[in-house]
């Protein structure tokens, strides 16, 4: 079966891909200038922009998307929604979030994703949204993964998340675990 991802993100890419290897389910990339815009208040609204804007190229009969992000606790849940846009790299991304935690000693955070799916009408069919429960470290620690993950400690398994290796973290992750929901959701509707 073929789906198309709407992200524009490779990271993602690789690990929905390095998660649905066991599926027999292929993703394909939207055109490169795929650019929706991502007005909505919350993951999920934002997942439906992404996804209802892929679907307007009919190339496949099912489309997937994911908006996901890093909530602290004693932010307000800040970055939230507006993880990718917080500050201009992820590495000031980073120092502007280390430095916001400043003097904080609840460092309680959780990343968060949602997964819609749409037919090629451009009706959704799924959604989904999952969480990845942790803290966010002092200092940077690892170099795996993408975003922010060197400065968030997986609670379930003690460890930084930059310091797992990609199975390890599409089997704790946000992302991991709204994925499995929607394959098996796939695989019963469709397969
Ligand atoms: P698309 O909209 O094209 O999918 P994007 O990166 O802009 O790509 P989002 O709007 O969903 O996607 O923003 C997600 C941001 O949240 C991402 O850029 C990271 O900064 C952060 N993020 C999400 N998942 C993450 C993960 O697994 N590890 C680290 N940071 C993550």
């Amino acid at each position: 079966m073929l789906v198309t991802l709407a992200t524009s993100n490779p990271h993602k890419v690789e690990e929905i891909n390095t998660i649905a290897k066991n599926f027999d389910i292929e993703f394909v990339l939207p055109d490169d200038n795929f650019d929706p815009v991502e007005n909505g208040d919350n993951f999920i609204d934002n997942a439906v922009c992404k996804v209802l804007e892929a679907s307007k190229s009919g190339k496949t009969e099912l489309y997937l998307a994911d908006d996901s992000g890093l909530c602290v606790e004693e932010l307000n849940n800040e970055p939230g929604i507006y993880s990718a846009r917080y500050a201009p790299t992820p590495n000031e991304r980073i120092e502007k979030l280390l430095k916001n935690m400043r003097g904080i000693e609840n460092r309680s955070a959780k990343f968060v994703c949602a997964m819609v799916v749409a037919n090629k009408k451009g009706e959704i069919i799924y959604k989904v949204q999952s969480e990845c429960k942790g803290r966010i470290m002092y200092e940077r620690k690892g170099s795996n993964g993408f975003g922010y993950d060197p400065i968030f400690f997986v609670e379930e398994l003690n460890k930084g998340m930059a310091e797992l290796s990609q199975d390890e973290k599409c089997t704790v992750s946000h992302r991991g675990k709204a994925l499995r929901q929607v394959l098996e959701w796939l695989r019963n509707e469709f397969c």
